[in-house]
């Protein structure tokens, strides 16, 4: 893997695991999933997003942007909670607190096609992610769409810090693996995708 990306297995213990659910159930109870559909064609996304923070990701079929509301409620997104902060603090190397933080909730069959995060106006800071739940696939490219692919399994509990060279490298979510985390009572992966979004 090429530099600036830091895999840290296992980072969150089950009863730290446990008590971000608990902050994500409180935050989701405020501003619900909702489901996005691509720019253009308002095809779906299999996956259902939410966002705390002061802005949030969102797309619909005017195209993809960060907005400070809830695209359906129109309601301000909820606070970052401390422990989520805290870890950014501690692993993203950056001087400043992110702004967002996407909430991705794949249910069974959810996918996420390979794409490369380039909304933000701050690629010198990382992109932070957080692992709750089943087992995903998750791909890994280069820079260029046409690059050799590798994978590799995230499991609840693991963070991956995505800066430097790897910040606009190809990603995607191949697949859940379905029944591999008792995390979740209705099962799942939830992803938490931590952001800078404009140059401070
Ligand atoms: C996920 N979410 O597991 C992933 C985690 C998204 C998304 O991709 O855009 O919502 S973020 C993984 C990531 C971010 C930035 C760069 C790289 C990976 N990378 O270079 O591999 O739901
Ligand atoms: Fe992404």
């Amino acid at each position: 893997m090429s530099s600036g990306l830091k895999y840290l297995p296992s980072y969150f213990d089950r009863a730290a695991q446990e008590a971000l659910i608990t902050a994500i159930e409180a935050a989701v109870a405020q501003a619900p999933f909702y489901t996005p559909v691509m720019p253009r064609s308002g095809r779906p996304f299999t996956v259902r997003m939410s966002n705390l923070g002061q802005l949030g990701w969102v797309s619909d079929r005017d195209g993809y942007r960060y907005q400070a509301q809830h695209p359906e409620t129109g309601e301000p997104w909820p606070e970052i909670p401390d422990q989520v902060l805290a870890l950014w603090r501690k692993v993203a190397d950056y001087p400043h607190d992110p702004e967002a933080c996407l909430v991705n909730h794949y249910r069974e069959g959810a996918k996420l096609g390979l794409h490369r995060d380039e909304d933000e106006k701050d690629f010198a800071a990382p992109v932070v992610s957080i692992s709750l739940g089943d087992t995903a696939i998750f791909r890994i490219g280069g820079t260029e769409r046409s690059g050799k692919t590798e994978t590799l399994k995230l499991s609840s509990g693991d963070v991956l810090v995505l800066g430097g060279a790897s910040r606009l490298r190809y990603h995607g979510i191949d697949r859940v693996l379905s029944g591999t985390s008792t995390l979740l009572k209705q099962g799942g992966r939830l992803n938490l995708t931590l952001r800078r979004v404009t140059k401070p």
